[in-house]
């Protein structure tokens, strides 16, 4: 673990020891995680070395043109993607996650994952930004069904009107659902800390998240290997695995230890 460009240095306390100290006091809590918080439970990132699917960049099949333009390819993609989910399981930063949760006074849990080991960890009433990976939907009506029923096909068709099922998953370009925007805008407003963890934080709107809670007057810390350009809106950084670094925060806030 290194330390932070932040308050820290001027206190002369450790990012760690700082980071509890203003999420114990906090107890309205948001967090806002990224694809790096699954990472230890060996779900690939999007950037960087392990976002790559045949050569090609997850991020750039993941937009509703490559969808129209061939389709087969974009299922081929999550026909992998959640290949790669069977069998993974959360891991310790997620339960720590899930720690936090049931120490704080109010909570909400942010997630642009949609791996869904947020809720397998055991935290409830997860915010999940950009769809899930465990449902298809009709991309014309409103048919839903569990990604498993649909991923049997090659090209699955909607059994209502006949048009292609897709991912429930958010596409750049696409809203994100007003449910959860709608949520996450109740966090920002809500919340005296953000927590945000293993996100290379230049997707919007995520991205603007911890500015706007800070512009409200919330603290933030951050947990990541690198530093992001939410680095620049946190009080704390905390550079490290969040797999290890989460439970050794959330000890230290709920038992001191
Ligand atoms: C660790 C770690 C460890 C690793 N411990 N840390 C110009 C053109 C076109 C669009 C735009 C544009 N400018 C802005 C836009 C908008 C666009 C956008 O932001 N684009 C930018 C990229 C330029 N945004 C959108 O389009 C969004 N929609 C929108 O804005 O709608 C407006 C609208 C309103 C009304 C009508 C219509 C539209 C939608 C964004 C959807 C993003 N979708 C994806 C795919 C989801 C489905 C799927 O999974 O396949 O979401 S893209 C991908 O990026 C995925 C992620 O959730 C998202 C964020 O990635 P994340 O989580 O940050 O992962 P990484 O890989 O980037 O970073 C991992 C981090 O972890 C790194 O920092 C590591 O260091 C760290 N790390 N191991 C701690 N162990
Ligand atoms: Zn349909």
């Amino acid at each position: 673990m290194h330390e932070g460009r932040s308050e820290t240095a001027r206190s002369g306390i450790g990012p760690l020891a700082a980071a509890a100290g203003l999420v114990r006091t906090a107890r309205n809590i948001a967090v806002l995680t990224g694809a790096g918080v699954s990472a230890e439970s060996g779900v690939p990132t999007f950037r960087g070395a392990g976002g790559l699917w045949r050569g090609r960049r997850a991020e750039d099949l993941a937009t509703p043109l490559a969808f129209r333009r061939d389709p087969e390819q974009v299922w081929d993609f999550y026909r992998w993607r959640m290949e790669r989910l069977d069998g993974v399981e959360p891991n310790a930063g997620h339960f720590a996650l899930a720690a936090l949760g049931r120490w704080a006074e109010r909570f909400w849990l942010i997630t642009q994952n949609v791996d869904g080991l947020h809720t397998a960890a055991g935290s409830r009433e997860v915010i999940e930004l950009h769809g899930s990976l465990r449902t298809a939907r009709c991309r014309t009506c409103p048919y839903r069904c569990p990604m498993l029923e649909a991923s049997t096909s090659p090209l699955p068709e909607c059994p209502r009107c006949g048009d292609l099922l897709r991912p429930a998953v958010v596409w750049f370009g696409e809203a994100l659902p007003e449910d959860a925007l709608a949520a996450a805008g109740q966090a920002i407003a809500g919340c005296s800390l953000m927590l945000v963890v293993g996100t290379s934080g230049v997707v919007e709107p995520a991205s603007s998240f911890a500015a706007l809670a800070r512009r409200r007057g919330a603290r933030i810390v951050e947990i990541n290997l690198e530093p992001t350009p939410i680095s620049r809106a946190a009080n704390v950084s905390i550079f490290g695995r969040s797999g290890e670094i989460l439970p050794d925060l959330v000890g230290l806030v709920t038992r001191g230890s």
